[in-house]
């Protein structure tokens, strides 16, 4: 993936000559790669010389056949089955905050649910004054909204609390994505079934083969949760919960319930195995934290990074995410010591409640190593913690919630390693 210095100096001179001087302004960029001479200027490209693939022939678009590379991975020795796995977004191939929807990743407790819409109905029961059934077109009938939320597992990054271990923000940072949904708030749907006064919870239910469920309190229901059918403008895919999902902005992945077949409404919580066995938190002192539904600020530098290496010295673009999910994304500082020293991150394009925020930070590298971090503070005034620090509240027994920073080791090859600072 990362060449050695001295050859890339090598095929840039060797540019240099052949373009003779043509092409100063993007002289860098070719150096990385040559290509093929006979298709760059003053040669006449092959693309030119004949008529490309008429309108249709693509029904749906996929990306150019040169982004392959661009996909979602698993890691195999995590997960004992296909069904119940997990597959990761590829971070360091994204800029913007959209996650592109065939690139988020895919959390299953027994594989994807391929549901026929007009067989799909939502079930609303309990504590209600009239139990209701949704079809689709029920739903889409309803006055929508669009939002732009990130969603992250309570497993990102879990495999990193003992110490530094999978070399790529993919499968470091992998387990989250953002994308703009559209649905019906559930307020909405509540209203409309009536609540008991004693209503206090709701549980929410898929129609896929693990029949995930989870308590959620109805402070948040009747907040801004949305039963979403869209994402990024088109239906839902079947790995995001085809045709309707839960969205509960700002926490933790698992109650985001995909394939949703029914919301029971109660008052209390029902201690589902999700938030029992799985989903809680288990401290050093064999207690264990309970409902932690909310994603503290958390953030990631995508590039560099162990996937992402530098090809060259001088001016470099230090690219990252950041995310809360208790508000918006306020501020983000970059390291480039492991932490000695902070400077403002820049960050470009829109900030929303609970969504991801690009940042950026150039500076000229002259080669030296370096130790990269970046730290997101929210709107609250919460600081993304050091791994250390929040181990000693947490110890290691948990997987779930590891915000800590990150920290990349930048070699003088360019090269990117997943290190811990201490
Ligand atoms: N019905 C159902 N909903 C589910 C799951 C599941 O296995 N079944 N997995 C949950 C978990 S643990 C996470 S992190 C998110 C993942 O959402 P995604 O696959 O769209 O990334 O969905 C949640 N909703
Ligand atoms: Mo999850």
């Amino acid at each position: 993936m990362n060449e050695p210095t001295d050859k890339k100096c090598a095929s840039r001179r060797k540019f240099l000559v052949g373009a003779a001087g043509l092409a100063a302004a993007s002289a860098a960029g070719g150096a990385a790669r040559a290509g093929n001479p006979n298709n760059q200027p003053p040669n006449i490209a092959d693309w030119t010389k004949q008529l490309g693939d008429g309108v249709g022939v693509r029904a749906y678009g996929n990306p150019s056949k040169y982004e392959k590379t661009v996909v979602r991975r698993t890691v195999s020795w995590l997960t004992a089955t296909p069904e119940s796995s997990v597959s990761f977004t590829p971070l360091h191939e994204l800029d913007g905050i959209i996650t592109p929807n065939g690139l988020c990743f895919e959390r299953h407790h027994s594989g994807i649910a391929e549901i026929d819409p007009n067989d799909y109905r939502l079930m609303l029961h309990g504590l209600v004054d009239k139990p209701l059934i949704f079809t689709l077109e029920d739903l889409k009938r309803l006055p929508r909204v669009n939002r732009i939320h990130f969603l992250e597992c309570a497993a990102n990054s879990g495999m990193e609390w003992r110490g530094a271990q999978l070399n790529g923000c993919q499968y470091t940072h992998g387990m989250v994505h953002c994308v703009q949904y559209t649905g019906v708030p559930l307020k909405l749907l509540l209203e409309q079934a009536g609540l008991k006064t004693n209503a206090k919870w709701i549980m929410a239910e898929g129609g896929d083969a693990a029949a995930m469920n989870r308590s959620i309190p109805m402070s948040k229901a009747l907040d801004d949760c949305i039963v979403a059918y869209r994402s990024n403008g088109e239906m839902l895919r079947p790995e995001q919960g085809y045709p309707v999902r839960l969205v509960v902005p700002g926490w933790e992945g698992n109650v985001w319930i995909k394939w949703l077949r029914r919301i029971k409404i109660g008052d209390q919580p029902w201690y589902t195995r999700e938030e029992t066995a799985k989903y809680t938190d288990l401290l050093a002192n064999g207690k264990a934290r309970k409902f932690t539904y909310e994603m503290d600020a958390k953030s990631v530098i995508t590039s560099p990074s162990p996937q992402a290496p530098l090809k060259q010295k001088g001016f470099t673009i230090i690219s990252g995410l950041a995310w809360s999910g208790r508000g918006k994304v306020k501020r983000v500082d970059v390291s480039l010591d492991g932490g000695r020293n902070w400077r403002a991150a820049r960050i470009d394009g829109p900030v929303f409640d609970k969504a991801c925020v690009r940042f950026y930070s150039e500076f000229d590298w002259n080669g030296e190593e370096l130790l990269l971090q970046s730290r997101a503070m929210d709107e609250g005034g919460y600081v993304q913690p050091s791994k250390d620090a929040l181990r000693k509240i947490r110890g290691v027994n948990s997987i779930y919630h590891n915000n800590g920073i990150q920290t990349w080791a930048l070699k003088a090859s360019g090269e990117v390693e997943n290190v811990e600072v201490g």
